[in-house]
């Protein structure tokens, strides 16, 4: 299989999942801004419609978008891990409504940030409106992750956008909590090993 990515994109969390799986992937990096792999210059669009990363292309052809599918697709390929609980269960229901929290009130929530286009007013007033970060910090208490004491993918998922919101200037110093989640996360083998296959710098 084979995942598109974009260094330190969200995609980065299914390199750390693929690392903490121990499963085999190669790995396409995809110019975003262009919207095409390089060197061909391939239309991204012929992947992914939508023109975001990850996607993950399986050996049989088929493309699985959305990093909250892949996360837990690739997860069920090697049961027992931890990573996600086991389907069907009160507790995967309870990863799944985690993983949807960050895609839609983090991720997307908050993407406007990162946008240059965005008024200034408006941007500080998304910064000013702390309750999808407070809620985060309120899951991640009593720790040390997410849903508790077992590294879940939901944790690969946050440490990858935390990353971003970090570099993008948002300050989490008001709550420890996820500044302690970002150097617990850091310090993983798989994401130190991640981090130096995509070339970023430390969190
Ligand atoms: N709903 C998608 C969103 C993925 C997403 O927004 N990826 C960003 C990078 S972190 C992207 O590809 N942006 C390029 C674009 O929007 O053109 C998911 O959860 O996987």
């Amino acid at each position: 299989m084979k995942l598109f990515y974009s260094p330190g994109a969200t995609s980065f969390s299914v390199r750390i999942v693929l690392h903490e799986l121990g499963l085999d992937a190669g790995f396409v990096r995809v110019d975003l801004e262009r919207q095409e792999i390089p060197p061909t210059g391939q239309p991204y669009a012929d992947i992914n419609p939508m023109g975001k990363v990850p996607a993950l292309a399986l050996d049989d052809g088929t493309v699985l978008t959305e990093g909250a599918a892949i996360l837990q697709y690739l997860s069920d390929l090697v049961p027992g891990t931890g990573l996600v609980p086991a389907g069907g269960t009160m507790e995967r229901y309870r990863l799944m409504e985690t993983l949807n929290f960050l895609s839609s009130e983090i991720h997307k929530g908050y993407a406007s940030i990162f946008d240059a286009h965005v008024p200034p007013a408006y941007r500080e007033r998304l910064m000013q409106d702390t309750r999808a970060i407070r809620h985060m910090a309120s899951l991640l208490s009593p720790g040390p992750y997410l849903r508790g004491k077992t590294f879940t993918v939901a944790d690969a998922y946050l440490y990858a956008l935390l990353r971003l919101a970090v570099q993008a200037g948002m300050d989490f110093t008001p709550f420890p909590g996820i500044a302690a989640f970002i150097e617990r996360v850091a310090s993983r083998p798989s994401v130190r090993e991640s981090a130096e296959a995509e070339g970023l710098a430390e969190a």
